[in-house]
């Protein structure tokens, strides 16, 4: 049991040195500031809280009620949300919640499809399928990186879809909410955003406004470009706060994970706190690195859009052998990002696809700026373009050896502690 156990601490150490050295790029990640960490350890961990505030199925809930409260509280005011739900455990879990909110099986709903940024938790194979939902993609344009709204009405009016599901994983630019919503009122469907990967900057006021612009209900993780630990949580309108409620428990958790629940809450306030500037800091990070890879002659997704208005650069590699071949080569190097399906790509090369997408959510929480992503474009074009090897992973050590502390939180603070 011995060496088990210290082959498992080897394992987690080796695992935070290596973060520690090197440039997180992976555009569904974040860090937790030490404050929201604490309350991963706490006896919270431990409990259940089957039910809704006040309204529990066991005793000893007194302090879990003020905890759950307070997150619904400061949800419901960094979105100006009608009403929150703050129990999924994850963006899938959510996304269930909200398909059997919002649809019965064998209805048809509208998504992106994974190549074309869609979730897999929107398609057949996955959550919507759990719902034995039919799923119709949304014609895509590439060159823009959109949805093509015209011959969606087209469509949508031919299948009268239930749902039209908006948000995704590759993001650069808005998508259409107004426009759907509009079409989803001719047909008395609703339209779902699946906010997880800008979430942050949308309470940062840096990208659209789902509720505003017309969504009925907003799923999100918490954990992408906020603060927060691995969660999630559902906004919607007050209209659809029963069904919403009822999806969630019992319909999908059991459990809610009371430890991260509070956790959440110091990610809420540090957001309320900090989330405009850093929102801010992170999409002209993303454009900067956009324009400078796009002058060192990489083909930047998106250009006639000025390549992003997200957390995200999306970029083909196909003419450097693809994007498992570039995503492993700069692994060699401490440059940790993926390998991503392009809209062009068919669905069955997910193992080989096309692009990689960099997002800069995490090294801006870490304090980088315009220069640094004009530093970690020149080391991507020195790997993939000429090659270099040795000498490059060590400029990525020296680099990030500057950004190791957690900034936008109340307390500056040391991102990757791991005590023996
Ligand atoms: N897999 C995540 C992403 O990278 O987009 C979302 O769950």
């Amino acid at each position: 049991m011995g060496s088990l156990l210290q082959k498992l601490e080897a394992a987690v150490k080796r695992h935070n040195d290596f973060y520690k050295n090197s440039l997180p790029l992976i555009a569904s990640e974040n860090l937790t500031c030490s404050m929201t960490r604490k309350y991963y350890l706490s006896d919270l961990g431990h409990r259940y809280a089957e039910g809704k505030v006040g309204e529990r199925f066991y005793q000893g809930c007194d302090a879990i009620d003020e905890i759950e409260q307070l997150a619904i509280d400061l949800t419901k005011k960094l979105f100006k949300a009608e009403h929150a739900n703050v129990q999924p455990i994850s963006g899938v879990v959510a996304n269930i919640a909200a398909f059997f909110a919002l649809t019965k099986p064998f209805d048809t709903i509208m998504a992106l499809s994974v190549p074309c940024g869609g979730h897999i938790s929107h398609d057949r194979f996955s959550a919507a399928g759990i719902r034995g939902l039919k799923v119709e993609y949304y014609p895509f344009n590439s060159e823009e990186m959109e949805i093509d709204v015209d011959e969606t009405r087209k469509i949508a009016l031919k299948l009268k879809p239930r749902v039209f599901v908006l948000g995704s994983s590759l993001i650069l630019f808005p998508q259409p909410v107004k426009e759907l919503a509009e079409v989803a009122a001719e047909i008395d469907a609703k339209v779902l955003y699946d906010g997880s990967h800008v979430l942050g900057l949308i309470a940062g006021g840096e990208f659209q406004d789902p509720l505003r612009e017309g969504a009925d209900v907003v799923t999100a993780s918490t954990h992408k470009t906020f603060f927060g630990p691995q969660r999630a949580i559902i906004l919607s309108k007050k209209e659809l706060a029963d069904e919403i409620d009822r999806a969630v428990f019992p319909g999908v958790v059991s459990n809610h994970h009371l430890n991260t629940l509070a956790a959440l809450v110091v990610s809420l306030a540090e957001m309320l706190e900090f989330g405009k500037a850093y929102a801010s800091q992170v999409v002209k990070n993303a454009r900067k690195l956009a324009e400078k890879l796009y002058e060192l002659g990489f083909k930047v997704v998106g250009e006639s859009k000025g390549f992003t208005s997200s957390h995200q650069v999306a970029v083909d590699v196909r003419e450097f052998g693809g994007g498992a071949r570039v995503a492993k080569s700069l692994e060699g190097i401490n440059v940790v990002l993926n390998k991503n399906l392009m809209p062009w790509d068919d669905v069955s090369s997910s193992s080989d696809p096309s692009g990689i997408r960099i997002g800069v959510q995490e090294v801006t929480r870490l304090g980088m700026k315009e220069g640094e992503m004009e530093e970690i474009a020149e080391i991507i074009h020195a790997r993939i373009v000429k090659g270099e090897g040795e000498s490059l992973k060590q400029r990525v050590i020296e680099l990030k050896r500057k950004f190791n502390t957690i900034k936008y939180t109340f307390e500056e603070e040391e991102a990757y502690v791991w005590e023996e």
